[in-house]
């Protein structure tokens, strides 16, 4: 199978388990994080089964990934499915006590990182056309806001909305467009968020079988191979064992 997947945030959690999964598939790979030796130990795993070409790069670096996007690497086939999963939550104050900086760095990693790669991208999904896909980590913090999710859920209802107004622009050309929103999901997300507090992570998955990277690699894969007529635009997973509360109310 001549096609390529790029995928972002490929050094961990969902991407690193959907670079494994697509390339079982037989694609071939182009792999985005910005933890070079995590990459490397990545292709070298992977390039015995399919072509592999990694690049080292901070999403929210305009210039550098311009750059080096400008180009695909040429051991590569055309691009048929751009993945953007890079992103992280920092935090989980209440916004009157956030820390600004890190309220920067989700919107310049989850939205403006996630438009700079789209858009670098689209020449080559274009080209490539009728079945290309371009497959969106939002998450149900888009749709559904809870304490302390503040800036973290206003950059998931962008990649929502995003989503759905590019699907608008690229009618014809035969690129889908899919928000992909998982719920409760075990990875390093919820690491990066507290900070790196390991009591965090086992309190929030302890006794919840949460969503696994290889159940979000199974659903990309599925996506990416749907027949070309068909554009999912929207899909939301939760674990069995999540679901919704009534609303908070205040009383005096
Ligand atoms: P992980 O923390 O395991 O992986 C995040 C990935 O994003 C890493 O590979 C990291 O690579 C990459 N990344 C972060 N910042 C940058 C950057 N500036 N430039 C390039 N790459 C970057 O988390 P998940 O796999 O769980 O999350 C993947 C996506 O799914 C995120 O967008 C997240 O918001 C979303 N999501 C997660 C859920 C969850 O509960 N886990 C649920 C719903 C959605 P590196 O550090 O090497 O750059
Ligand atoms: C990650 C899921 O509920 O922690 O996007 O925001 S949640």
């Amino acid at each position: 199978m001549s096609q390529t997947v790029c995928i972002t945030g490929a050094t961990s959690g969902f991407g690193r388990a959907t670079a494994i999964k697509f390339a079982q598939a037989g694609w071939q790979l182009l792999l985005i994080g910005r933890r070079q030796e995590r990459l490397a130990e990545l292709e070298q795993q992977l390039a015995a089964s399919t072509q592999v070409a990694t690049l080292a790069l901070d999403v929210r670096d305009t210039a550098q990934c311009q750059a080096q996007l400008a180009k695909l690497p040429a051991n590569l086939a055309p691009l048929k499915c751009l993945i953007n999963n890079a992103g992280l939550a920092l935090g989980t104050a209440p916004a009157q006590d956030c820390d600004l900086d890190q309220w920067h760095t989700m919107i310049d990693t989850n939205v403006k990182g996630l438009t700079t790669i789209t858009k670098a991208l689209l020449p080559a999904l274009i080209e490539t056309g009728r079945g290309a896909s371009i497959l969106n980590l939002g998450s149900v913090a888009g749709t559904y806001p809870y304490p302390g999710g503040n800036v973290y859920c206003g950059t998931k209802a962008f990649v929502e909305q995003f989503s759905k107004a590019i699907r608008c622009d690229l009618l014809g050309t035969g690129v889908r467009v899919t928000n992909l929103a998982p719920g409760m999901s075990e990875s390093e997300f919820t690491l990066v968020r507290t900070g790196g507090n390991q009591q965090a992570y086992d309190d929030l998955y302890q006794g919840v079988e949460a969503i696994q990277p290889g159940d979000v690699a199974d659903t990309l894969l599925y996506l990416a191979q749907l027949p070309a007529h068909l554009n999912i635009n929207q899909l939301e997973i939760m674990p069995v064992q999540q679901a919704w509360s009534p609303f908070a109310v205040n009383r005096d």
